[in-house]
């Protein structure tokens, strides 16, 4: 959609009410979403900004176990203080919901039962684990084990952080509890499961209609098309939750991203009904006229590019996204941002000590829009003191305050424009459309960077004019200056006012006008609307420097560095383990064996069979390599395998050893091997 749509959707990813805001969350949806919108309500564009707490799933109910109080206790913890916080730090949101509210209950309710009921839902009987000392299934984060694919020790029963697929709980490698830490036996339980295979040709020719859309969002999606979409379970023996809506479930609820996503279409409802339009919601969500936008960050991709169409094709009569802006992650000072290890900065504690400007200046300079970026606390000072307050707020004060010396605080008459004025006036000219095209195409860091231009250009050219001379030599030319001055402050705090909304709106009322700032347009931006002989206000400071003492305090509340050693290039790091003594080592028997037979494990996309022998003795070996070795590739191999470790049943197959292999996928992946010649059973120390 090139030209302006009718109206526009925007939604950024409901943050779990389990914690509070940190930064990560602020530059992966947030203020990308934030400016998007507050740039196309300058536009005058028909645009609704839509959000709020994600508060089922076992993120939640994980915290309340910790903690002891009920999930309830948590999510009304975190919902009002995310509210409060986000709203301080300037998210325009036209509503904030939650998705414990009843009208989300009923939506999500009310597409489970029409998916149940067009016969698109497969019950199935499946075997899931199930602690006996907790009495529960263990759904989703409730377990943690070796990851099948990566073989990173805490890979959780939905996901494994390290290598990110979707993983099903029975798929872990020596799986335990998260609660007990005891190891969960296999139990059957019925589920119903969303066929995404059924759906795999239609999002194919969605997703490949976008060409427009952000390379790392398309790779990803390629990737799971490759793969072949799976049925996936869309319901948890779970009670914190939407309830399965049907009878004979008691103690099943929907599957938190089943719900989850579903939040925008009930927050949008809520918003209609806040609005005294209770039908209006349908405009945003069921017209071709709509173009729907879905900020998020990168881990939630797979659930907004090919889960939320899939349901919403099911459904039917409800519009796609158009496109879903999907950021890289913020590390933070050089380390992976870590609420266990102190490691993060949240934004209720920023803004305790700094301004929101500040903060979202800094951010959008440093968006993760194409790669990972770190924020460093020394670079969010020297970002607001050479830039804000050097560049930005230095031409605003000076042109302000020479005003007022000079001209008794009234704009002066703009005469005959020299080359110079000529210039600068149409470089301003210029600056709205240069700015709003690449907002319209998520370049929030470019868009930020060509304001900060027009900024700089301006000290330039008030250095260039020099009216401190020509206030005696010249003074129309002076006069002509500081008009030209005066319209760039203004226009400046219209095309700043997306990222930094604050200061904006104390610069416009520092600049006496009349019009409520809320009211000025964009495009205005690139005139000479300033009246000759408006009176302005006195100037007051706007950016306040930030100083050293300041940025050691927040050094010193952070945690030590996580993930501190430097990569190898293009390998995701992951810290070094504790020590261990050389009698633990010594516990760990590793061997020389011989593939001998290789086959892939049935129904599973990850798992081969193997069969080895170590010196004599046969051994069947389970390993989640299928998607890095063929078969062919194994059989005759001579590979490294710890022979001693306690068997494991994986996709019901028992596994009598682990082959080691490094870490990764593609060129990072390697089956450490030895040649041939060394006879199997060989004793590695
Ligand atoms: N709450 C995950 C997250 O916060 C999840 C997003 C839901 S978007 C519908 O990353
Ligand atoms: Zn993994």
């Amino acid at each position: 959609m090139s030209e302006t749509p009718k109206r526009i959707l925007v939604t950024a990813a409901l943050p779990y009410a389990n914690g509070p805001i940190h930064l990560g969350h602020l530059a992966g949806a947030y203020l990308p979403s934030d400016i998007y919108v507050r740039y196309h309500r300058r536009c005058r564009h028909n645009i609704l900004f839509i959000c709020g707490s994600d508060e089922h799933g076992v993120p939640i109910t994980i915290r309340a176990d910790k903690e002891g109080v009920t999930p309830k206790d948590v999510v009304d913890r975190f919902h009002g203080m995310n509210t409060e916080a986000f709203a301080r730090f300037g998210m325009s949101f036209d509503n904030y919901s939650r998705t414990s509210a009843a009208v989300h209950h009923v939506t999500a309710s009310e597409f489970f039962l029409d998916f149940h009921q067009q016969g698109i839902l497969k019950k199935k009987d499946e075997q899931q684990l199930y602690c006996e000392k907790d009495r529960m299934f263990l759904a989703d984060r409730y377990v943690e084990g070796i990851c099948p694919v990566c073989k990173h020790d805490s890979a959780r029963g939905d996901q494994c952080e390290q290598c990110g697929p979707w993983l099903n709980g029975v798929e872990l490698i020596s799986p335990r509890g998260k609660l007990c830490g005891s190891t969960p036996i296999v139990r059957t339980t019925t589920h119903f499961y969303l066929p995404l295979g059924d759906f795999q040709q239609r999002l194919e020719q969605y997703v490949h209609s976008h060409t427009e859309w952000k390379e790392n969002v398309k790779q990803y999606c390629e990737s799971w098309f490759r793969e072949g979409l799976q049925d996936r379970a869309v319901t948890r023996d779970l009670n914190w939750g939407v309830p399965v809506p049907l009878e004979g479930y008691p103690n099943k609820v929907l599957y938190v991203w089943f719900d989850a996503v579903l939040g925008y279409i009930s927050s949008t409802k809520e918003w209609a009904v806040n609005a005294g339009t209770p039908e209006k919601w349908k405009e945003y969500w069921q017209d071709e006229g709509t173009k729907y936008v879905a900020f998020i960050g990168k881990d939630n991709v797979v659930f907004h590019c090919i889960v939320f169409p899939a349901m919403l094709m099911a459904k039917g009569g409800y519009i796609l996204p158009d496109n879903v802006p999907a950021n890289e992650f913020l590390n933070l000072e050089g380390g992976k941002f870590s609420k266990s290890r102190n490691n993060a900065i949240y934004l209720k504690d920023v803004l305790e000590s700094f301004d929101p400007d500040q903060l979202r200046y800094t951010l959008a300079c440093n968006l993760p829009e194409t790669r990972d970026t770190d924020f460093y606390w020394k670079d969010f000072q020297a970002k607001n003191n050479s830039e804000l307050a050097d560049i930005y707020g230095n031409f605003v004060n000076r042109t302000l305050a020479f005003t007022e010396r000079n001209f008794e605080g009234k704009v002066p008459p703009r005469g005959v424009l020299n080359n110079r004025d000529k210039e600068i006036v149409e470089y301003l000219k210029s600056v709205p459309g240069t700015v709003g095209a690449l907002y319209d195409r998520y370049k929030f860091r470019d868009g930020t960077a060509e304001v900060m231009n027009l900024a700089r250009a301006a000290n330039k050219y008030f250095n260039d004019s020099e009216p401190w001379k020509t206030v005696k030599s010249d003074r129309a030319q002076c006069a002509t200056t500081l008009n030209i001055a005066l319209q760039i402050v203004r226009s400046l705090s219209i095309l700043f006012s997306p990222v930094v909304p604050f200061s904006s709106e104390r610069i416009w009322k520092m600049m006496n006008i009349d019009m409520p700032f809320s009211d000025a347009v964009w495009d205005d931006a690139g005139q000479l609307l300033l009246p000759e002989g408006h009176q302005i206000s006195k100037p007051e400071i706007v950016f306040r420097k930030i100083e050293d003492a300041e940025i050691e305090r927040e050094l010193a509340k952070l945690g030590p560095p996580v993930d501190a050693a430097v990569p190898a290039p293009g390998v995701p790091s992951a810290p070094i383990k504790p020590i261990v003594g050389f009698e633990d080592f010594q516990k760990i028997d590793l061997r020389v064996a011989k593939i001998i037979a290789c086959e892939p494990v049935p129904k599973s996309k990850k798992l081969l069979r193997l069969q080895v022998e170590i010196g004599g003795e046969k051994r069947q070996i389970v390993a989640g390599i299928a998607q890095q070795r063929s078969p062919e590739e194994l059989i005759g191999k001579s590979v490294i395998v710890v022979a001693n470790l306690a068997p494991a049943t994986l996709m019901g197959v028992e596994s009598q050893g682990m082959l080691l292999a490094t870490h990764g996928d593609g060129e990072a992946f390697a089956l450490l091997t030895v040649s041939n010649d060394v006879p199997s059973g060989s004793w590695i120390k």
